[in-house]
């Protein structure tokens, strides 16, 4: 019972946010923007007060001194999770730029269709927003301004906008004669800075930069650093002879680097960016490619994703690294919305994007009803959508519909919807959505209650986090583990670039516990299946083998593991 009147009333402006950006009643807005602004300055913790002291404080009506329960008690509320289910997640960190406010975004979705930060930069820096009627060329500016600010003051980037700070940088560069290194080549969930090795000489790089969107911060012959999108990136030059050497270096990790010089300097050798030298007589052995320095190091190539450090040096010594799950091992998507809760597509249409994508299986995977989400699932629509789906599988392509439910895991452990519901389904994911803020041993046994029902066959995005907004909650992930190893359980690797969840450590304990990891793109929209491949690399990273990994059964394996 912690909460702080700032916490409860940052929730309730939220809400009013984005009642104003979905186009709520205006009095409702009110209703809510006043009641945070009250909150915050009552000077005793409003936490403490019940239903009935609530309703006492001016500008407290009914309605909202609920709500306020609510929060108080399990971090969230209905109201709150149904309108984030309504707009993509990418859209409410808006709010977070200077002087952008909820009405704005609300144009701005409406009217251009921008979703994220990344669209409002390209709607900008491509100058489209001018021509929206009340914004201007200075509010434009305004706008890439902010996104500077807010990037510099954010800390790691995940992987799209990584991506974004990339496709931009890409112009000023030759393809085929540069490659990105560092975290971003190891797949990491975040990035800190990125660093690119280019072939190309700085004679001929540096002005191009100087002429690009980029700010250049500093420019030598070596080595340039840039700003992109508010983000660092450090561009090294190099020969191509020695083009492997410096890519092996710069794609690190540190760890990585330390160990094998060590290795290295065993065998009188001394590893650095421009190749392997011979201490006895200062020859140095030059790479053009990764592939023949591993081999003159005498060492099975090792994959980026798992240079950590972590064990995979000593078996490329035996020649003795796993085999790891690829895209060619997936045979389907274990987490899909469709239009029958929060997401955009149809049944028909997710079989047909399924084929498309030469998968024999996707699990259709909506939300419970549970929340009070209005377009959650409840036992009768739930049964409704078995015939359509069989009715959708009956016309079949290759790809089966399986029918699932991402179900709640509620404050008290037990879930959204009763056992009989779902003993029916293919498959169920039970996912945590509201009451994140509970101390540790409650989260945990939560969790642990949900997966020790015998419907339950995968534990959804186990820590919620969301990457950069929302750190995990606290949990007790060994002891999860422990006991989805004694249950039988999977546990998610979602795929969505803003979860990444599990992340790739827990992904190798998991695996190293006998525990299944299953991938699901968390997909509400057309895009998002091809964020499988985040999962994938996520796996890679957790040194999963195709066996370790729920979506490479066939149908037939699938459901026998499931029943
Ligand atoms: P980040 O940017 O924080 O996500 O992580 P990285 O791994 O990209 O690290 P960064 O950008 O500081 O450095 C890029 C690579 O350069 C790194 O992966 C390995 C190499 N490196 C950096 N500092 C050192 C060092 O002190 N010793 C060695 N051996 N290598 C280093
Ligand atoms: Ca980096
Ligand atoms: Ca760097
Ligand atoms: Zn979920």
């Amino acid at each position: 019972m912690d909460v702080s009147n700032r916490e409860i009333a940052s929730k309730l402006l939220l809400i009013g946010q984005l009642l104003e950006i979905t186009g709520d009643n205006v009095y409702k807005i009110r209703a809510f923007n006043r009641a945070a602004d009250v909150i915050e300055r009552v000077n005793s913790p409003v936490a403490l007060m019940s239903e009935e002291e609530l309703k006492l404080v001016p500008g407290i009506g009914p309605a909202i001194a609920k709500k306020f329960r609510e929060i108080v008690e399990t971090g969230t509320c209905n109201e709150l999770e149904e309108l984030r289910g309504r707009v993509p997640p990418s859209l409410v960190e808006l709010l977070n730029l200077e002087g952008v406010g909820p009405k704005t975004i609300a144009v701005l979705w409406k009217k251009m269709n921008i979703q994220s930060i990344g669209d409002l930069e390209k709607a900008a820096s491509g100058r489209r927003i001018r021509s929206l009627k009340g914004f201007g060329e200075k509010k434009e500016q305004g706008f890439l301004k902010s996104i500077a600010l807010y990037r510099a003051a954010g800390g790691r980037m995940n992987r799209v906008e990584a991506e974004a700070v990339v496709n931009r940088l890409a112009g000023s560069l030759t393809p085929g004669t540069w490659v990105v290194a560092g975290s971003y080549r190891r797949g990491r969930s975040t990035i800190g800075d990125i660093d690119i090795v280019t072939t190309e000489s700085p004679s001929l790089i540096n002005p191009k930069l100087r002429n690009s969107a980029a700010e250049v911060i500093d420019e030598g012959e070596r080595k340039t650093s840039v700003r992109v999108l508010g983000q660092r990136v450090d561009i090294r030059f190099t020969h191509e002879r020695q083009f492997g050497s410096m890519l092996m270096y710069l794609t690190g990790s540190k760890e990585f680097n330390i160990r094998l010089r060590e290795i290295a300097i065993e065998k009188g050798r001394k590893v650095n960016e421009y190749g392997i030298e011979d201490r006895a007589d200062g020859k140095l052995h030059e790479f053009s490619s990764e592939k023949d320095m591993f081999a003159f190091l005498g060492l099975q190539y090792i994959i980026p994703e798992l240079r950590e450090n972590l064990g995979e040096i000593e078996l490329a010594r035996d020649y003795q690294l796993p085999l790891l799950v690829g895209p060619s091992n997936i045979r389907g998507d274990l987490h899909v919305h469709s239009d029958w809760s929060d997401g955009a597509l149809t049944l028909e249409e997710l079989a047909v994007k399924g084929e498309g994508l030469g998968y024999d299986y996707i699990l259709c995977s909506d939300h419970s009803a549970t929340l009070g989400i209005t377009h959650g699932l409840d036992e009768e629509k739930l049964q409704r959508q078995a015939h359509e789906i069989e009715r959708v599988n009956r016309k079949a392509g290759a790809c089966t519909l399986l029918h699932g439910i991402e179900v709640d895991i509620l404050s008290n452990g037990t879930l959204g919807l009763p056992n009989h519901a779902l003993s029916d389904l293919d498959l169920v994911i039970a996912s945590v959505h509201s009451g994140l803020k509970e101390d540790r041993d409650t989260m945990t046994r939560r969790v642990i209650m949900a997966l020790e029902n015998e419907n339950v066959d995968i534990i959804g995005h186990p820590t919620g986090r969301l990457l950069g907004k929302r750190p995990a909650f606290e949990i007790d992930m060994s002891r999860v583990i422990d006991r989805a190893r004694d249950t039988g359980t999977s546990l998610e690797c979602n795929a969505s670039p803003w979860r990444l969840d599990l992340d790739d450590t827990y992904i190798r304990h998991s695996k190293d516990n006998g525990v299944r990891i299953s991938i699901g793109t968390d997909t509400h929209r057309d895009n998002e299946f091809s964020n499988m491949r985040y999962g994938i690399t996520l796996a890679q990273r957790g040194w999963c083998s195709p066996g370790d990994i729920v979506n490479s059964l066939s149908m037939k394996e699938l459901i026998d593991w499931a029943s």
